[in-house]
């Protein structure tokens, strides 16, 4: 049986990767970080779909920020395979916190990679490193960006994913490690965190149906976005890593929409118009905007023989479907309460 060590097991991609795993018959293991509450919701939600395959999944308390942690938990695992996936990943947010961006970003790439270093000279390991297509800045001018494009980072989040990406192709070059960059393009789902501008419109459109919500605040709807779905996007990172080779791929669908497309979109198909309940809040501006994203992938279709599955207006359904469940779940407590609330006021 083969062992993945993921990082990152708690969020969006984790739980899509660890999922492909455990199909694949891989035995799991994953850092979670010490935190006051559990942010293990979805690889809960994982081990309950897939109960015959929870003895399978293991995770620990890691940090990427801990080199010393890293080594100890990578040299006593040994597993085969290294998925990074860990980061601060919100682009707005790392702004405001560059220097930890950095650090979980950037150092923790490196770190992670000492440790494979370390493993390698024990037993072959091979090591992917998520990053982004952020790293090439959106300039318009560079669309469709490629393997080839020039890297032009606008963030904090992106300055700290350009120094993984290289820290991991020399550590390649270096010391013969296979070591892969994916250089995804946004993928979301119903999974994606709620402050990423694709959940955060679908949940808005759906608690509005509901009567849960009156109206969503949003920032710049102009930015061009070439959106695919997560669980298309981690079959890409598993093919790159059972290559002959190690290399670097750009993974995206070649089609980019704009938010203000996304949200059009999403509302219509609850049968309501945006413009009713929109309200444009500087807050959710950035200091530099990435302007136009949309990537070639024909290296990935060339050589891994990977394409996506699920194209743009596929994706909106599913994730306003899976928002409007929800909806009804957040309508049907709020009755509830209201049903008890009136009870005690009564007595
Ligand atoms: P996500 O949902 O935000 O998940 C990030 C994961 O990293 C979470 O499990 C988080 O743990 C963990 N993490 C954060 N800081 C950490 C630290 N210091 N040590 C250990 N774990 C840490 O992100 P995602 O969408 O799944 O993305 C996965 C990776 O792909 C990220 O590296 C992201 O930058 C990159 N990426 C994403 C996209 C995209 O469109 N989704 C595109 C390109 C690249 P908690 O649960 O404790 O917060
Ligand atoms: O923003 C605009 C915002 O935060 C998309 C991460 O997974 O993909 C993601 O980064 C666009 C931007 O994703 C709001 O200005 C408008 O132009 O959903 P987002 P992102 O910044 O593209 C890349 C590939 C990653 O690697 C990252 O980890 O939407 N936008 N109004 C807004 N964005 C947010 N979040 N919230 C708003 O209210």
């Amino acid at each position: 049986m083969k062992r993945a060590f993921v990082t990152g097991i708690t969020g969006q991609d984790g739980y899509y990767l660890t999922r492909l795993l455990l199909e694949k018959g891989y035995d799991v293991q994953g850092i979670v970080r010490r935190t006051s509450s559990m942010t293990r919701r979805r690889i809960d939600q994982l081990k309950d779909e897939m109960p015959e395959c929870a003895d399978r999944i293991t995770m620990q308390y890691g940090d990427v920020t801990d080199a010393a942690g890293l080594i100890r938990v990578v040299m006593e695992l040994e597993p085969d395979e290294i998925y990074n996936l860990a980061a601060q990943s919100h682009v707005r947010v790392s702004f405001d916190k560059p220097a930890y961006t950095q650090s979980a970003n950037a150092d923790g790439c490196l770190n992670l990679l000492e440790a494979v270093r370390l493993l390698n000279q024990r037993k072959p390991v091979r090591f992917y490193q998520a990053s982004t297509s952020e790293m090439f800045g959106g300039l318009p001018e560079t669309v469709p960006q490629s393997e080839q494009t020039r890297f032009h980072p606008r963030s904090p989040y992106a300055t700290a994913k350009v120094a993984a990406f290289h820290h991991t192709v020399n550590y390649r070059e270096a010391y013969g490690l296979f070591a892969c960059n994916g250089i995804l393009f946004n993928h979301e789902s119903p999974l994606r965190g709620e402050n990423f501008v694709t959940r955060k419109i679908t949940l808005a459109a759906a608690r509005i149906k509901e009567g849960l919500q009156s109206e969503l605040s949003l920032g710049n709807l102009d930015a061009l976005r070439d959106w695919g779905y997560a669980a298309d996007y981690v079959e890409a990172m598993w093919m790159m890593m059972q290559q002959d080779d190690p290399d670097d791929f750009v993974i995206a669908t070649g089609v980019s929409h704009s938010v203000r497309e996304f949200l059009e979109e999403a509302f219509s198909r609850v049968g309501l118009d945006y413009q009713d309940y929109l309200r444009i809040d500087q807050k959710y501006f950035r200091p530099t905007e990435v302007e136009q994203l949309c990537g070639d992938p024909s290296k990935a279709r060339d050589v891994l023989g990977w394409e996506p599955k699920t194209d743009f207006y596929q994706l909106v359904q599913l994730m306003v479907d899976h928002d409007c469940e929800v909806a009804k779940h957040e309508r049907l407590y709020e009755d509830i309460r209201g049903q008890v609330e009136a009870r005690e006021t009564w007595r």
